[in-house]
């Protein structure tokens, strides 16, 4: 834009410690701006509404301490990103460098450094999901397996970094942030709370987003300083997250540990589930939801598909000196999927079983739904034990085994991996409140405009970016409407012409955005009929819409028509017949604590013994999202998501060194799967319709991220069973592969 600055933040280079002072070299003063400079602003208090919940505010710019390593600490501003950057070289910032804590466990122990003094230790929330009789269930059960697993810290990797551009504009008086956000509404409440501006003088405008994965559901406070300074300045100004800053401090996600231990009796029935989850939360609760979320849902999402009645959990959600937890495609549940998972597979090796004749023996029957889980989740509707089967003959189980029992001339060794989850899509109402979000999230909405040439206009409050809903929102009215895809357009993500809606996340999308579309799509017709029968003297109920026609027996008139007299020639209508061509409607399921889909996820892999390296020969997926509105787009969701979720089980990670520095924070270091290493994924569905949404969809977007890292490392560990090798940390790197092998003492040949 004209006149537009651009911005560099300065970054603290320490995990943990106490800020002094900092000195910005006198040609640069007035350019640089540090905590202090922003004057009237309000930290925006994150995290459920719950006493218990310690809030851990997440300054703009770093008042006096820095908890880890990225955290910005003064903005500079310059005509150019270059021109900011050299300023950024030039201030020095004076920091005494304090204790660091990386280690959620170490957090934990009595005498650990605190990350916010006020508090007692460094739990911001420790919770529980509790029930049966557990300690009958200790006490008789014949078997019990027991062990640790870790899921490591990761980023969103979303293709298009963050992006925020504010301004005033003088002649709305408002004050326009661009910004790339899956959610447009919720970021423009909290802009407007930041600055203190009413929400009516605060314009977000989300353009063509490029992936988010959830890492933009929450704004973060460098794009809150952006929207300070255009205030401040008086001019339009910018910043573009670089890669290097989104590895250092955009949000970070899963950081899971479980200690848990598996009940069963020799059948391979599960009897129970106990144990610890921890989730490293790092330093910082963002706004809105705070941390929370990962590991209340990896606790009530555990017992996944399973009819496991006994339960004991505890939660704790801990603070460290890392970057701070948002939200990442599948949140919490990939890590609880993993858990259970590779316990299933742990048990069936202790009893000299099939894995997958465990999971047979375990699953929630159809005739059992809706099934409520001992974590009071509701499974509507499903054929478990369908998809499993289909898994089964998809990866040609028998000829794997065949094939693992003849060996490989190269020495490398077979392995085959299942995994199966039950996934809590577009919850509503019920769930929000049961996590007392201090946004609940619980409907959505759309309005429908038709033109006066006929022609669509869909404005929906969901925000897209990347899940192709141009496409299928499009389908929905054009199914509703009668009319051509070709005659829609589908807008999204200005607050100012949009209705209020969420965004996107949770894979509520389908669910509500098209709910809300077919519902005002349907008052529409209705409307439509109404005008077309009184064009042509007939009856409304007696009226048809077809191919673009509105149509009465045998006579029939244009839509386009239609919609050119409702718009220009009222006179032809009789007096009070409503001519306004436009609907909202805003939509929640009838069952407001979600639908669940489902899937199971069986990969193949080749590893070579002596380098660790797991070669993906073969993955098929099973799953059921309920009725599909686009079975390719479905598909893309799916193997999208696959790969992300061997990027968990193999490559991704952000490590931390015993002082708090992360050590890969370029494309270098964290590795992401690539086109080699993703084999060709094949997917297949059954479709088992919900009874509580409108056309039996269920959500999908998430369903692939959550599978995947379990059926590739039970590959792995399938591949060394006879070894007794543990594989319980993701991801199996060479490196920690090699070390399993070496513990189990694995004999290479
Ligand atoms: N769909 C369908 N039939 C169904 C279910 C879904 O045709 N029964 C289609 C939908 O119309 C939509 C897509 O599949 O186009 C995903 O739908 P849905 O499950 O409703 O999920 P959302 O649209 O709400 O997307 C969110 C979800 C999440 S939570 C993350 S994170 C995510 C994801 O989807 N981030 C993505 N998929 C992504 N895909 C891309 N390309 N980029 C991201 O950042």
């Amino acid at each position: 834009m004209p006149g537009m600055r651009e911005v560099a933040f300065v970054r603290s280079q320490y995990a943990h410690a106490r800020l002094v002072g900092i000195t910005v070299p006198p040609e640069f003063e007035g350019c640089v701006f540090t905590a202090a400079g922003l004057d009237d602003v309000h930290i925006l208090d994150a995290g459920p509404e719950l006493d218990a919940f310690r809030r851990a505010p997440y300054p703009p710019l770093a008042t006096d301490r820095v908890r880890f390593v990225g955290q910005s600490v003064a903005a500079c501003v310059a005509d150019s990103r270059a021109q900011a950057e050299d300023i950024a070289d030039t201030v020095q910032v004076q920091l005494e460098e304090l204790p660091a804590v990386v280690d959620a466990l170490a957090a934990l122990e009595d005498g650990a450094c605190k990350l916010h003094e006020s508090w007692p230790d460094n739990a911001y929330l420790r919770g529980s999901v509790a029930s049966g009789d557990m300690a009958a269930i200790r006490r008789s059960a014949p078997v019990r397996i027991t062990r640790k697993l870790k899921m490591n810290r990761q980023v969103t990797v979303h293709l298009e970094g963050r992006g925020v551009l504010a301004y005033w504009d003088h002649r709305l008086d408002e004050l326009v942030i661009y910004l790339s956000t899956q959610s447009p509404h919720t970021a423009r409440h909290g802009f407007a709370r930041f600055l203190g501006l009413p929400e009516r003088k605060v314009r977000v405008i989300a353009p063509d987003v490029g992936g988010g994965f959830g890492g933009k559901g929450r704004p973060i406070p460098e794009e809150f300083v952006v929207a300070a300074l255009a205030l401040k300045l008086g001019c339009p100004v910018r910043w573009v997250e670089d890669r290097r800053e989104h590895f250092l401090a955009s949000i970070h996600a899963r950081d899971h540990y479980y200690d848990l231990s598996l009940y069963a009796d020799r059948q391979g029935r599960i009897l129970g589930v106990e144990g610890d989850i921890l989730v490293n939360a790092g330093a910082y609760a963002l706004w809105p939801p705070g941390p929370i979320g990962e590991a209340s849902l990896a606790a009530r999402n555990l017992p996944g598909p399973y009819r496991i009645q006994n339960l004991d959990l505890r939660t704790v959600t801990v603070a460290t000196n890392k970057a701070p937890m948002g939200a990442y495609r599948g949140v919490g549940r990939p890590g609880a999927c993993f858990a259970i998972e590779r316990l299933v597979d742990e048990l069936a090796y202790e009893l000299g079983m099939e894995p997958v004749d465990v999971r047979r023996a375990n699953l929630v029957l159809e005739s059992e739904m809706p099934y409520r889980t001992a974590a009071d989740q509701i499974l509507d509707t499903g054929n478990y034990g369908a998809v499993l089967e289909h898994a089964v003959r998809m990866i040609d189980l028998v000829q794997v085994r065949q094939r693992q029992a003849r060996g490989e001339a190269d020495g490398r060794k077979i392995g085959v991996g299942f995994s199966i989850y039950a996934e809590q899509t577009g919850h509503g109402t019920a769930e929000w409140a049961k996590r007392n979000a201090q946004i609940n999230s619980g409907y959505d909405s759309a309005t429908i405009r038709m033109l006066p040439d006929g022609s669509v206009y869909i404005l929906a409050g969901i925000q897209n970016h990347g899940q192709g809903l141009e496409t299928t929102l499009a389908q929905i009215a054009a199914t509703e409407l009668g009319v051509d895809m070709s005659s829609i357009a589908v807008r999204f993500g200005d607050t100012a012409e949009i209705p209020f809606g969420f965004g996107t996340f949770g894979s509520r999308s389908l669910i509500f955005a098209g709910g809300a579309i077919a519902k005002a799509c349907r008052e529409l017709r209705k409307k439509i009929r109404a005008i077309g029968a009184h064009l042509l003297s007939s009856d409304p109920e007696r009226t048809r819409i077809v191919d673009g026609m509105v149509v009465a027996e045998n006579q029939s008139i244009a839509m386009s028509e239609v919609a050119r007299v409702a718009h220009f020639r009222p006179e032809k209508l009789p007096p009070g017949m409503p001519a306004r061509l436009e609907v909202s409607a805003d939509y929640e399921p009838d069952e407001p604590g979600g639908v669940f889909s489902y899937g199971v996820h069986a990969a193949v892999v080749a590893v070579d013994p002596w380098t660790g390296k797991v070669e993906l020969l073969d993955y098929a997926v099973a799953e059921d999202c309920g009725t599909m509105i686009n079975p390719m787009i479905v598909d893309g969701q799916v193997i999208g998501g696959v790969a992300q979720g061997i990027g968990t089980a193999l490559y991704e990670e952000i490590p931390y060194d015993d002082t708090g520095q992360p050590t890969a924070t370029t494309f270098g270091d964290y590795l992401v799967p690539c086109a080699p290493e993703v084999p060709a994924i094949r997917v297949m569905h059954t479709v088992t319709p919900a009874t509580a949404t409108t056309y039996g969809q269920k959500g999908v977007g998430e369903g692939g991220t959550i599978g995947a890292p379990a059926a590739v490392v039970n590959a792995v560990a399938d591949a060394f069973r006879e070894s007794g090798a543990q594989f319980n940390e993701t991801p199996l790197t060479p490196r920690r592969l090699c070390a399993a092998l070496d513990r189990a003492q694995f004999a290479l040949e």
